[in-house]
């Protein structure tokens, strides 16, 4: 029976247990999404949080966004800003990694169309075996958070 099967098919993959970000006790938050000019690659930022004991090792990332997510770091040589692609980024047990404009960022290849304002699910991939759902909103500039410089309101 094809609509039997077609049912299985889908209640197996609502049952599919995602693993949330807070539950591998790794947390993202600050995510956003530059919006980038047409047709070209955008960048996606982020803090990722290791509230674990252990070291966590960022593998790569998807999204329904883009072709492919690759791990970039931005660097001055000689004047000029380039970027290197990292195979991995390793986030020490308690201690957390700054996804930044002048730094480390997920680079999303060939995106679709997007527009400011929208958010995008991106999943994180751990070496570990462990994903984190992340929602980046689409934005020209950085969220207010991050304009400051180490000054956090706290609520
Ligand atoms: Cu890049």
């Amino acid at each position: 029976m094809t609509l039997k099967r077609f049912l299985v098919l889908v209640s197996a993959f609502f049952l599919i247990p995602t693993q949330w970000a807070a539950a591998g006790e790794i947390m993202v938050d600050q995510s956003w999404v530059m919006l980038p000019p047409p047709n070209s690659a955008a960048a996606g930022f982020m803090n990722i949080r290791n509230h674990s004991d252990e070291a966590v090792t960022l593998v790569g990332a998807e999204t329904a966004s883009a072709k492919r997510i690759e791990i970039h770091r931005s660097q001055i040589s000689d004047g000029v800003a380039r970027m290197e692609r990292l195979e991995e980024v390793s986030i020490p047990a308690h201690e957390s990694v700054v996804f930044s404009p002048k730094g480390m960022h997920l680079m999303l290849i060939d995106p679709i169309p997007l527009n400011e304002g929208e958010t995008i699910s991106i999943q994180l991939k751990f070496e570990s075996g462990a994903d984190a759902l992340v929602k980046a909103m689409v934005q020209r500039r950085p969220p207010v958070e991050d304009a400051g410089s180490g000054h956090h309101s706290h609520h």
